[in-house]
């Protein structure tokens, strides 16, 4: 008998050359107690972990995002910006999680790092694409912070510039500064073509 396709089923999947991890922006100020606190933002981290975990077996590359911004960012409200100040280059605020167990050889990528400008997306004024495309990469399997704001445009930039992205569900979590938004985040990344699995599938 053949199997029953069962649109409620939940894809299969395994790791394969030329897959890479991106964790995006998983940084103490986007955590519990973090000026810029996203809801249930530490949930993602055992997640991440175990993701990592499975990467690092396969021998495959592990990369970090991390929002870098100056002191007088324009983003931040004192300069009329949407954001509470944030993530601030070398505070501890801006430091990744001490739980995310990233691996010694991770590949870290700053962004959004000049005063007048923000920038969501990973690939947004930085080496990213140049850095996977070296290193062969073509499937991303995207998790981290902000749903709705740099896990969607790095997502978005990813698939535009050619890459097969994975999106982890189980290890986003949205701000939400209107109710909704990360639902229409993961809404909008499903329908430009990312592909929404959890670490439950994964094939064995
Ligand atoms: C982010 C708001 C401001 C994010 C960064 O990482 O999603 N959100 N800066
Ligand atoms: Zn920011």
């Amino acid at each position: 008998m053949p199997p029953m396709k069962n649109e409620l089923a939940p894809a299969r999947w395994q790791l394969q050359p030329g897959d890479a991890l991106l964790i995006v922006d998983v940084q103490n100020d986007f955590l519990r107690g973090g000026s810029l606190a996203v809801p249930h933002g530490n949930q993602v981290v055992p997640v991440l972990n175990r993701y990592i975990g499975a990467f690092v077996a396969q021998g495959l590359p592990v990369y970090a995002t991390r929002d870098w911004h100056p002191e007088r960012h324009c983003s931040f409200r004192a300069q009329g910006g949407p954001w509470p100040s944030h993530c601030v280059a070398h505070t501890r605020g801006a430091e990744f999680a001490e739980a995310l167990l990233l691996p010694p050889a991770v590949s870290v990528i700053s962004k959004a790092t000049s005063a007048d400008r923000d920038a969501y997306s990973g690939f947004d004024g930085t080496d990213l694409d140049t850095r996977l495309r070296a290193a062969g990469v073509h499937r991303l399997f995207v998790g981290g912070l902000a749903t709705d704001y740099c896990v969607l445009n790095t997502v978005r930039d990813a698939l535009q510039l050619g890459y097969d992205v994975m999106l982890l569900s189980d290890a986003i979590r949205p701000v939400e500064v209107q109710p909704g938004d990360g639902e229409r985040a993961e809404a909008e990344m499903a329908r430009l073509g990312a592909r929404s699995i959890t670490l439950h599938d994964m094939a064995a």
